[in-house]
């Protein structure tokens, strides 16, 4: 079998902090123990097929700067089995447990539908021998429902029903081929449902239209047996200027709507909520308050760009701030820290993709540490603590539990008078922060 990463022969290694080896890990020590749990099954990283394997440095102004050698420029069957061995290789040498992939990354279109799905059954009997073989799972399938041009006005939101049925009929084989392979959760990202101009765009039908679609896939699942978790991924624009998943919660508020609530959680991505406006941890948060924190695409955007550049997190601070709300709320569940990040087009080696992923996988793992020991010393969730401590008793209590009125609140001021305004001492916590770093 060819070696497609003859440059680093053995897996990454854990190291330790002092090594000056750049194909080691400093933080990332995938068996020590943290608050109970191994770093893996805190972390549960995944490598994603698209950016690392399908991604090959073009950009709207230039042409591919990586030259793969699993690419062959035949789009064919062939093709795709190289750069599967491709994909295991560096998944084993990277010693993630999981990866990701869309159905077209891993096989491709055919003369027609029928053979699409015959190219993908191929390929998924091909991934499940290399599962076994390696030990490596997946973390989720998705079907690519925006790529192909049939897919322009959309899939699920489509105004035209014969593309909609076409978009469902590629969902049921993606849904079908995450469930042979033990996918633990299923992802719907709605690059194309939206619209450009309100103008040609009835809104209420779409997403009606697309809460059935979200209803055929639950019955589907059901019907062949899948329990993976069915997971949204929100992301406000880009492909379309607007596109309906904006934020966790506007998908929240759609899932209530539509009777799916209970089906659904969240995928949630960094540079998806700063496009949206938000801080990570706050989009984050409001997933992990209803509890609907399904996985995470971990990646980070660039302050001075305004669209998805999907770059490595490597940004300790943000890191941390999103590791807290994580540990807070009981971890990932069957979720995981999906790398949707690629390296610049100007990385154009085959050893930059190693670099890449030891550099968000020791960013995280760092960020774990610090947040777990920001936790463990206890001093911000007793500032926090503090902070509510009036609703513990008295009068505060009596509105907690949802047991008092306006009438005897207005008692309460006449007879308490003034509030006395007590500092948020925000620096002084922002400053407590970076003592851990
Ligand atoms: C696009 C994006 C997708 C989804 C899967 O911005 O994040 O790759 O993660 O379709
Ligand atoms: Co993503």
């Amino acid at each position: 079998m060819t070696h497609y990463f003859p440059e680093v022969a053995e897996p990454v290694r854990y190291e330790g902090r002092d090594t000056t080896n750049p194909l080691a890990f400093r933080y990332y020590n995938a068996d020590q123990i943290v608050a109970g749990k191994t770093m893996r099954d805190h972390l549960r990283f995944a490598i994603c097929y698209w950016h690392t394997f399908q991604y090959r440095g073009s950009d709207p102004f230039g042409e591919a700067t990586f030259l793969r050698p699993w690419f062959d420029n035949t789009n064919s069957l062939a093709e795709a089995e190289n750069r599967q061995d491709a994909a295991f290789e560096f998944f084993q040498k990277m010693g993630v447990p999981y990866y990701t992939f869309h159905d077209r990354d891993i096989a491709p279109e055919g003369a027609n539908f029928g053979e699409s799905c015959k190219n993908l059954e191929h390929i998924v009997q091909r991934a499940k021998r290399k599962q076994e073989e390696s030990g490596i799972k997946l973390l989720w399938g998705t079907a690519n429902l925006f790529s192909n041009r049939r897919y322009t006005h959309g899939a699920g939101t489509n105004p035209d029903a014969h593309v909609y049925a076409y978009a469902a009929a590629q969902a049921k084989h993606a849904i079908a081929a995450t469930h042979e392979l033990g996918g633990e959760n299923y992802v719907f990202w709605g690059g194309r449902e939206g619209y450009e101009t309100i103008l040609n765009t009835d809104m209420k039908r779409e997403q009606e239209n697309f809460a059935n679609f979200l209803h055929m896939a639950v019955a589907y699942a059901k019907e062949i047996g899948f329990s993976g978790q069915f997971l949204i991924e929100p992301k406000p624009m880009e492909p379309t200027k607007h596109q309906y998943d904006v934020d966790s919660a506007t998908v929240l508020n759609f899932l209530r709507a539509y009777d799916l609530f209970d089906h659904f959680k969240i995928n949630h991505e960094p540079n998806h909520s700063t496009l949206a406006g938000h801080a990570t941890e706050h989009d984050l948060t409001v997933a992990a308050s209803a509890g609907k924190l399904g996985s995470i695409d971990a990646n980070r955007g660039d302050p001075q760009n305004g669209w998805d550049t999907d770059q490595f997190p490597t940004d300790i601070h943000a890191n941390v701030m999103m590791m807290l709300v994580v540990l807070k709320h009981g971890g990932l569940g069957s979720g995981g820290l999906n790398f949707d990040a690629k390296p610049r087009r100007s990385s154009v080696d085959l050893v930059d993709m190693f670099y890449a992923h030891i550099g968000g996988m020791d960013s995280m793992a760092r960020a774990l540490l610090t947040a777990q020991k920001i936790i463990d010393d206890g001093i911000l969730s007793r500032i926090i603590e503090d902070r509510y401590a009036s609703y513990s008793s008295g009068i505060g209590a009596k509105i907690s539990k949802g047991e008092s009125n306006f009438a005897e609140l207005e008692q309460y001021v006449l007879e308490h008078g003034e509030p006395n305004v007590v500092s948020g001492r925000q620096e002084m916590i922002e400053n407590l922060i970076n003592s851990y770093l």
